[in-house]
């Protein structure tokens, strides 16, 4: 995609009923080109001003990556990301409006000799414990956004099982130290050109992968959840800094903020609150309401 090609898109292009189906099918999906070329050379370049930023405070991991979270203040680019016209669509339209961004990471994981892991797992932690349901409620649709080249397998892909997000367990995970690493039936590395980007159902199945090359493989991370579930990173957006005052009203709800704590859940004494908030009034100002989806009314 070029550059005129994304800056056309308003991010409120809603997405085919094929495309949702498909997501509830296989638990993700790949969008192609999410960056045009120059914004994934800035991504690229904000990204590495984060690396040095962590190196330069000591933070690097002993085998030189960096997972930092909550990276949406470190850079006003990174701010765009939340809206991002490519991608913006699949968020709203798998989740409704209803939401923030509660867990962002930025990844960086230069190549390793690393013997082979076990990393499977679902994202949520206590949401996988504390309620009892088959399959699980999905809660978070994730967005990664990959900044160099995932094209080629075993450059440190994401693993993801197809459809496995409808199953609560995963057979196969080693029970003591120096058990075999077995790779589950169905398993798959999401392969991503610089640029693309995949969205995933928080309950898929997943695991990080080796880098067996000799590329730094470099990516973001945006999870997208409900406005009645709480944050999980530690560094949250400052909402009384003069920066977050100076948001859009949609910025300062993706990023978390709610006038009193019954807004998260669509209420106020006086009845609810739809409209009041503003990612609703957005998609309702656009004809973008669909009485047909739950999470879209
Ligand atoms: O780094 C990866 O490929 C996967 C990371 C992961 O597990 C996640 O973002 O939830
Ligand atoms: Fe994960």
């Amino acid at each position: 995609m070029t550059v005129t090609e994304t800056s056309k898109k308003t991010g409120y292009e809603p997405i085919d009923a094929s495309v949702r189906e498909q997501y509830a099918k296989d638990g993700y999906y790949v969008i192609k080109n999410a960056l045009d070329e120059e914004s994934r050379a800035k991504y690229e370049e904000a990204v590495d001003k984060v690396y040095a930023e962590e190196s330069e405070a000591d933070r690097l991991r002993p085998d030189k990556s960096i997972h930092v979270m909550g990276y949406f203040d470190r850079n006003p680019l990174f701010l765009d990301l939340l809206t991002w016209p490519t991608t913006f669509p699949y968020v709203w339209g798998t989740m409704g409006w209803n939401i923030y961004t509660h867990h962002n990471h930025i990844d960086v994981n230069p190549p390793k000799d690393e013997p082979p892991f076990w990393n499977w797992h679902q994202d949520g932690y206590r949401q996988n414990s504390d309620i009892d349901m088959e399959p699980r409620p999905m809660f978070m649709t994730k967005i990664c956004f990959a900044l160099t080249d995932l094209s080629v397998p075993g450059h440190g892909q994401t693993k993801v099982i197809p459809g496995s997000h409808l199953n609560n367990t995963l057979a196969g995970r080693p029970e003591k130290e120096g058990d075999p690493i077995i790779e589950p039936e169905g398993s798959t590395e999401v392969l991503l050109e610089p640029g693309d980007a995949y969205i995933f159902d928080r309950r898929l199945w997943h695991s990080r992968s080796m880098n067996k090359s000799d590329v730094t493989r470099k990516l973001m991370f945006a999870g997208f959840t409900y406005r009645w579930i709480r944050p999980l990173d530690e560094n949250v957006a400052d909402q009384d800094s003069e920066w977050f005052k100076g948001l859009t009203p949609l910025q300062q709800q993706l990023l978390g903020y709610g006038p009193d704590n019954a807004s998260f859940w669509g209420i106020k004494q006086s009845g609810w609150i739809d409209d009041e908030i503003p990612l609703r009034a957005e998609l309702k100002e656009r004809g973008l309401l669909d009485r047909t989806v739950p999470f879209l009314r």
